[in-house]
């Protein structure tokens, strides 16, 4: 197995390769969605909690990710000894009307296959997604971890309606009319998401990219008045079901599996290793709608115990800490990711 690196759009720099570097990883995943663009500028390397307005302002609908601008961010990455392994999240202003079924979703679809031809022209394996309305959201933030360390939980859902104009917790359009999301059913959501990899898993396979999926987070049936997706494991099962490819590959969230009410964290972890592209290594206290992000070594989760069944069911791709505590001191984001980092190092080495 690997180790990796999940970082921020405005983290994609010389420095932080180097830093990701010297915690051992070989492999970057690049969020290019700015979650902190036009002025939400609080907490900039925390994990986006939101406010009324969301996580922000979604990106520009009309600029679409260039091959060249991500052939130009793969080579920064390799020159700095690392490997690129995935792009995590589309931009909702790329794919607001394929979420919502708008009207500008058949040209939005034009758009996304294009940047799945771009990603794979790049030579970058995997393109992670959340297919989901309200995004993550329903979390706070508190002194949660060891040693009063800050991250981030849920302590009931965020019922609030969401606005015209907003998806995946970013705000697409500032004109939209007043109002809100019309209610739908969870079959409607789910003849969304089936458009959607009917349409793009066979592009995907073209390019030689994975698309991977993450569960809902947190893995709750309905928030903000809207249904979820993949909020208890098995669901993951029909998601693959419903276009069986290499191309329709999951992002494995660990710390979103363990919050789901049903199931059982080992038992998904073993029956769908072949078909995850990427793991999000996070430990929890706790199920949804009470849980609490913790350190890696203090969580419900058995690290090791986990690490063990992926290595077992011949799983050799990239694990990545996901979210870790906000560790006291001058630099609390870096020094909760090489902690994280560290420890995943060394688990992975034992294994060895
Ligand atoms: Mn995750």
């Amino acid at each position: 197995m690997k180790l990796g690196l999940g970082l921020y759009r405005h983290m994609l720099d010389r420095q932080h390769f180097d830093f990701a570097r010297q915690c051992g990883c070989t492999h970057i995943v690049v969020h290019l969605v700015d979650y902190f663009n036009k002025g939400n500028q609080r907490n900039k390397n925390n994990q986006p909690i939101g406010d009324d307005r969301g996580w922000g302002y979604a990106g520009d609908g009309g600029k679409w990710w260039t091959a060249d601008e991500l052939r130009g961010l793969k080579r920064a990455i390799n020159e700095a000894g690392l490997e690129l392994e995935a792009i995590e999240n589309f931009d909702p202003a790329h794919w607001h009307d394929i979420l919502l079924d708008g009207p500008q979703k058949a040209r939005q679809m034009e758009g996304l296959k294009q940047t799945i031809r771009n990603v794979g022209a790049a030579g970058i394996p995997v393109m992670g997604y959340n297919f989901s309305l309200a995004g993550v959201s329903s979390r706070m933030v508190g002194n949660f971890a060891r040693g009063n360390a800050q991250s981030v939980g849920m302590d009931g859902v965020d019922e609030r309606p969401i606005p015209n104009g907003m998806v995946w917790n970013m705000i697409y359009d500032e004109a939209a009319p007043p109002g809100f999301l019309p209610d739908i059913t969870h079959d409607e959501l789910w003849s969304r998401l089936e458009y959607f990899l009917r349409e793009l898993v066979p592009v995907a396979e073209e390019a030689g990219v994975k698309l991977a999926a993450h569960p809902d987070d947190p893995p709750m049936p309905r928030i903000r008045q809207t249904p979820r997706l993949v909020y208890q494991p098995k669901l993951y099962r029909r998601l693959l079901d419903l276009y069986p490819s290499p191309s329709n590959a999951l992002e494995f969230c660990l710390g979103s599996i363990a919050e789901m009410t049903e199931g059982d964290v080992y038992e998904a972890t073993r029956d769908y290793a072949r078909d995850i592209a990427y793991v999000h290594f996070r430990n929890v206290k706790g199920k949804v709608p009470h849980y609490k992000e913790v350190f890696l070594d203090e969580g419900d989760i058995d690290m090791m115990r986990i690490l063990r069944i992926l290595k077992n069911s011949g799983f050799e791709g990239v694990l990545i800490p996901d979210h870790t505590p906000q560790m006291s001191c001058g630099q609390p984001w870096y020094a909760g990711m090489a902690y994280a980092l560290g420890y995943m190092n060394a688990c992975i080495k034992m294994l060895d």
